[in-house]
Formats: C-alpha cells, sequence, structure tokens
C-alpha cells in the first residue's frame, strides 16, 4: 500500500509542452540569428544588416590582406600581441578589446576581451521609438545583431586548406558556447561548446563536427558540407543569451531565472588561429553519438547545473557529470547535436547511467521536421551503473506534434535532449549527480 503522502504529486506544469519549447529553442534562435547576420532580414531603419556587415569585413579585410601566409604557418593567427584588432563586437552591449595583464592572457602579453549583456525578458512598457530617434538612427546606420557577438571576418580562400579552428578561452561563468562559420553565399555551420567557468580551456574545433544550420530560415548551402575555402566569417556567441529572454519570461517554466546569467559577463580568448593541413581526426566512429573522449563536453544545459567531463566516474569510462538540484518544479536539461547520426529504426541505444538519487529521465530525440519521440527511463540511485539498450521502436511520439510521416527516422534526428523530471513531482529539494556514459548506437542484428 502505497502512503498517500509519499506519493508523487505531479505539479501542474505544463512541462512536457515546455520541454518540447525549450529543446527546439536553440536550433532556431542560433538560426535566427544567423539568418540576421546573412542580411536576408531587413532591419525596420537603416539600410539592412547586410548592408552593414558587408561595410564592417570591408574594414576588416582590408587589415587581414596586407598580412602575407608563410609556408607551414597558420592559416590565421590572432595572438592579440599587437594592437591591431581583427575583431568587432556586434549587439548592442557588445564590446571587444585588447587586455594586457596578469591572469587575463594565456600566451604573451594580450588577448582578446569580449564584454557583453545576457538579457532578460523584454519590458512590455518599452515605449515605441518615436519618428525622430528612427530618422537618426538612419544617417548614422550601426552594425547590429539581435544579441551580442563576437565577429571575424576571414578573406575567402584564406582558410581553404583548414583542418582545425583552435583558441584558448576563459570565462567567469559556465558557458555555452557557439562557434559558426560562414560560407560565401552558402550555409552557416556552428557547433556547440560547453566551456567550465574560471579556467583557462583550449578549445579545438574540426571542420566535420559543425553541423549545417537547417531550420527553413537558414540560408541554404549548394553542396550540404563545410567548404573551407568559402568561408567568410567566423563568430562566436554565448547561447544563453539566445535564450535567456524567453525563459526569464515564462512563469513557471521550471529553468530558474538564475541560472540565465543574466547581466554582463567576459569572455577572454587567446592565441586563436586556423591551423591547415590533412584532417585531424581519424575516421569517426560512426556509432558514437557521444564517446566523450575530447577535453570539453559538446553539450549544454539548462537549468540550475554544473556539468563536466568525469575521468573518474562510477562507470568504469569517461562520462558526462552532472551536479544539480531536483525538486520544487525544477529541471535541468541536456541537449546534444545528432545530426549524421548512421542509424536505421530497428538499431537501439546502448546507454550507460548512475546516478545518486534515483532519477526519472526523458530522453527526446526531435527530427529535422520537428517531430519528437520519447523515452522515459527509471534510473535507480546510490550511484549503481545502470545499464539499458533501448530500441528505437520504444519511443513513443510525443503528443500533438506532427510528423509527415508518422514514424522516427533516426537518419533525420537532429537533436538528443535528456532531461530529469523527477524535479517536477512534489518532492523537497535534493541534490543529485548523474552520469551518463559513452552514448553509442547499436545496430541490429543481421537476420
Ligand atoms: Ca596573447
Ligand atoms: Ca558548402
Ligand atoms: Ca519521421
Amino acid at each position: 500500500m502505497t502512503n498517500k503522502r509519499n506519493r508523487p504529486r505531479l505539479i501542474t506544469v505544463p512541462l512536457h509542452k515546455t520541454l518540447e519549447r525549450i529543446a527546439t529553442r536553440g536550433d532556431k534562435t542560433i538560426t535566427k540569428l544567423l539568418t540576421n547576420l546573412s542580411g536576408q532580414t531587413k532591419k525596420r531603419s537603416g539600410r539592412g544588416l547586410a548592408g552593414k556587415l558587408s561595410g564592417l569585413i570591408g574594414v576588416l579585410l582590408l587589415g587581414s590582406l596586407t598580412e602575407t601566409a608563410f609556408a607551414q604557418a597558420p592559416l590565421l593567427k590572432d595572438d592579440f600581441e599587437t594592437e591591431k584588432l581583427e575583431w568587432a563586437g556586434l549587439g548592442t552591449s557588445a564590446k571587444v578589446e585588447r587586455v594586457t595583464g596578469a591572469g587575463k592572457t594565456k600566451g604573451g602579453a594580450g588577448a582578446l576581451q569580449f564584454r557583453y549583456r545576457v538579457e532578460g525578458k523584454k519590458s512590455a512598457t518599452t515605449k515605441p521609438e518615436t519618428t525622430e530617434a528612427a530618422e537618426i538612427k538612419k544617417d548614422k546606420p550601426q552594425p547590429t545583431a539581435p544579441f551580442d557577438i563576437l565577429f571575424r571576418a576571414v578573406s575567402v580562400g584564406q582558410l581553404a586548406n583548414m583542418n582545425a579552428l583552435k583558441f584558448s578561452v576563459k570565462t567567469e561563468i559556465d558557458t555555452p558556447l557557439v562557434v559558426t562559420m560562414t560560407e560565401k553565399d552558402g550555409g552557416r555551420y556552428l557547433t556547440m561548446l560547453w566551456i567550465p567557468k574560471g579556467e583557462w580551456q583550449e578549445v579545438t574545433v574540426t571542420p566535420d563536427e559543425c553541423w549545417l544550420a537547417d531550420n527553413k530560415d537558414d540560408p541554404k548551402d549548394p553542396d550540404g558540407k563545410l567548404d573551407p575555402d568559402k568561408i567568410e566569417n567566423i563568430a562566436l556567441a554565448d547561447l544563453s543569451c539566445v535564450f535567456a529572454p524567453e525563459l526569464s519570461a515564462q512563469e513557471n517554466g521550471g529553468i530558474p531565472v538564475s541560472s540565465l546569467h543574466l547581466g554582463e559577463h567576459t569572455i577572454l580568448i587567446d592565441d586563436f588561429m586556423v591551423s591547415g593541413g590533412s584532417p585531424l581526426t581519424p575516421k569517426r566512429d560512426e556509432l558514437a553519438i557521444d564517446p566523450f573522449n575530447q577535453d570539453l563536453l559538446r553539450w549544454f544545459a539548462l537549468g540550475d547545473v554544473q556539468m563536466r567531463l568525469d575521468k573518474a566516474s562510477p562507470l568504469k569510462t569517461p562520462a558526462f557529470r552532472a551536479d544539480y538540484k531536483q525538486g520544487d518544479g525544477g529541471y535541468v536539461l541536456f541537449v546534444k547535436n545528432t545530426r549524421g547520426m548512421k542509424a536505421t529504426s530497428a538499431d537501439s541505444l546502448v546507454l550507460d547511467l548512475a546516478s545518486t538519487k534515483s532519477c526519472r529521465l526523458i530522453f527526446m530525440l526531435e527530427e529535422k521536421n520537428g517531430s519528437k519521440y520519447s523515452f522515459t527511463l527509471a534510473v535507480p540511485g546510490d550511484s549503481e551503473p545502470y545499464h539499458r539498450v533501448v530500441e528505437f521502436s520504444e519511443f513513443a511520439a510525443a503528443e500533438g506534434v506532427k510528423d509527415d510521416n508518422d514514424r522516427l527516422d533516426p537518419l533525420q534526428v537532429k537533436t538528443l535532449t535528456i532531461t530529469d523530471v523527477l524535479g517536477a513531482y512534489g518532492i523537497a529539494k535534493q541534490k543529485n549527480t548523474l552520469w551518463i556514459g559513452p552514448i553509442r548506437l547499436q545496430p541490429a542484428p543481421k537476420k
């Protein structure tokens, strides 16, 4: 007999709906940002972002063209040792400058400092712009962006031989960092990195890990792959800037406003370079969705959570470790890009998990067409390794979400979202640590 008082009580938050919305925001809003950058969207005043940007790019190009490339030298190198800055900040609060001094640089005397603001919800009382103000703006168009972005133009062709983009980065808060590379007359490619705060982190991004922004407003790419010889700019941004306005406006959304890091922040960058040569990465393991064998997580999280790679997990393998609190209607959510996953609907997903407290995980797969399929798993506590093979056929369609063909197509899946929803039940707040071991595909047995 279940004691009535101990029975979990589901708080009446439209959790499922909120989750779905949040899980798709990442892509859509990045895409929106990038579409705006491409200039397809005309701004209400001025000559449109495209015009402003091309002016800016022109100015920056004048600088970079004077550089001479040496044999074996990186295709691009910014060590911030001179006053010359090839970088610009776009957005209303973005400030970019060269800084010097102890703790500010990774190598040498100088580094790049990017200051930006994570804005909360738009004020409902904002007055419409006066005609006069609009006229003044028209005369003096300023580079702008829907939020703060760190931007660098490159001359088309300069990165033709690229095998990796590398830089050192230091943030003051745990930061979901988006790196984008845009092709001239082509698509926009991006990747996402979780940068733990407080220490210099070395980042390596290879072209093959970047995916095409593929929402309907995105610029199309003629050949569907990143062509380094066509790259015309590189940009970086804190993904929080994308989510915060909407999430902070949600009442009872389950993501605490304190976790949105509203306000001004600083990112330091040093030794930014693009190296050339043969591809760095050995042939990719097509069964690995994430082997957690890199130095940084290629995930992002929403909610009050610290996450990092843990090489000494209870799973005896390197694992994704998340520390957070369950309870009080709150939850956390982890999102991974899964484009390019080579699977058939007869295959399975192999999961290895451990959790200090029991938890209730929803695994949600989203197709490029926006349809969603989920699977719920109850994971026991006590950090006991828990192994489960989930067939794709066990994933159920999310209610109220349309799919053209009414079935899960693993080849179309663009994101995997994992959420612990135990906190949405009426339990007291408690700390939890969740480990997720290498996530891989298991092909269907041959018949
Ligand atoms: Ca430096
Ligand atoms: Ca291309
Ligand atoms: Ca489908």
